[in-house]
């Protein structure tokens, strides 16, 4: 019997119950025997509401619910963005939003993580400078993002997922899928962006664009999440080996070219370092994308942080988010919710160190349009 005042907790409870069968010495072999496979059950049956996976095992993401907006049918003042700090994909959206200067036309409400792996708002903490800090819902104080999406006219039942754009006159979600949402921040407000100029996927480039994407998504944006979502030892070595085959060809491009398709920076570059900041961080450890860290790669490092010092974009990164984010909410990959320690190559001040990526181009125009 419990000694204090206070309510027996879990762990009480299943000492007291073990005493009761066992005695003070529970044998270790049945302990361990029986949480392995009682273990291993819950998890699979976490992993296949977390990460639906096909059957050898491999992560099969779902599709985006919404994709593909008509930019002719929208208003951007009465649109209004959903994005959350930890994510990849929500952080595309952020970068464009900032490098386009679309701020005061399309605001954002950040959401946060929560425990049963939804998307909450909580009372919004007070900006230093131009970081982005998680916020309130800026449009109808939702406690969650589920309760925003049901809003919408037939409500709904699917994945409540960041990044989402949401058209608030219509109430209507008008897209949740990041690439089709950076495309339309990136050419769809031109006559409202303090950046018109900026443009991220020019014609000319579009092809190359397209084809870096081809290698960049399935096996570095999606492959790191197959890695760590794998359910059996083969589907994990399929997706680490097509991960790291591919850092490696971009490293050896990289080079001799400082983006991924020459001088400009593209909406392909956006889309890799969203998972190169991430890397080292999170998917290195917790994702078992063990075979190098990006600080190891001769070229990517300093292209990651080439990137992160373009003005704007380190506002739209925070590390510490993003550790909490993975390690203290991704529950079934990381049980005891305890993070690492920051790679100290990772942090604010390291990033900010000169990289000499100028010395590859061979006009200044990117840079030129992003600083002025
Ligand atoms: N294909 C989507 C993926 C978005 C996505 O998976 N977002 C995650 C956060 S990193 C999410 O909101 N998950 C919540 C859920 O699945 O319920 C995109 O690129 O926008």
């Amino acid at each position: 019997m419990s000694t204090s005042n206070h309510p027996p907790t879990p762990t009480h409870l299943i000492t007291s119950f073990t005493n009761l069968l066992w005695g003070k010495s529970l044998p270790p072999q049945l302990l361990i025997s029986t949480v392995r496979s009682s273990w291993s059950t819950l998890w699979h049956l976490m992993m296949s509401q977390l990460a639906p996976s096909d059957p050898s095992g491999s992560y099969t993401r779902p599709i985006s619910q919404f994709p593909n907006p008509n930019p002719h049918q929208l208003t951007p003042t009465t649109l209004h963005l959903y994005a959350a700090l930890p994510c990849p994909w929500a952080h595309r959206t952020l970068i464009v939003r900032a490098l386009k200067g679309l701020q005061h036309v399309i605001p954002v409400s950040i959401a946060s993580p929560g425990l049963d792996g939804s998307w909450e708002f909580k009372d919004e903490g007070i900006p230093i400078g131009d970081k982005l800090i998680p916020t309130r819902d800026k449009v109808y104080g939702a406690k969650t993002l589920r309760e925003v999406y049901k809003m919408r006219t037939g409500g709904y039942d699917g994945r409540c997922t960041v990044p989402m754009v949401w058209d608030v006159v219509k109430k209507e979600v008008v897209c949740n899928e990041s690439y089709d949402i950076i495309e339309l921040l990136n050419s769809g407000f031109n006559d409202f962006a303090h950046n018109p100029d900026l443009d991220l996927a020019p014609p000319e480039l579009k092809e190359r664009i397209d084809e870096w994407n081809r290698i960049v998504y399935p096996s570095i944006n999606n492959g790191v999440y197959r890695c760590g979502f794998a359910q059996s030892q083969e589907a994990y070595d399929t997706a680490v080996n097509e991960l790291f085959s591919a850092l490696n060809k971009i490293d050896g491009h990289l080079s001799g070219s400082r983006y991924l398709c020459g001088d400009k920076l593209t909406l392909a570059d956006v889309c890799l370092f969203t998972t190169l900041i991430r890397f080292d961080l999170v998917y290195n450890v917790m994702f078992k994308c063990t075979k190098k860290k990006v600080v190891e790669y001769q070229n990517l490092y300093g292209y990651m942080r080439d990137i992160y010092q373009i003005p704007g974009v380190a506002e739209t990164c925070d590390l510490d988010a993003m550790m909490d984010g993975y390690y203290k909410f991704l529950f079934p990959l990381n049980p005891g919710n305890i993070r690492p320690v920051m790679p100290s190559a990772s942090d604010h001040e390291f990033l900010l160190q000169s990289h000499t990526r100028e010395s590859l181009s061979t006009s200044q125009q990117s840079v030129q349009v992003l600083a002025s």
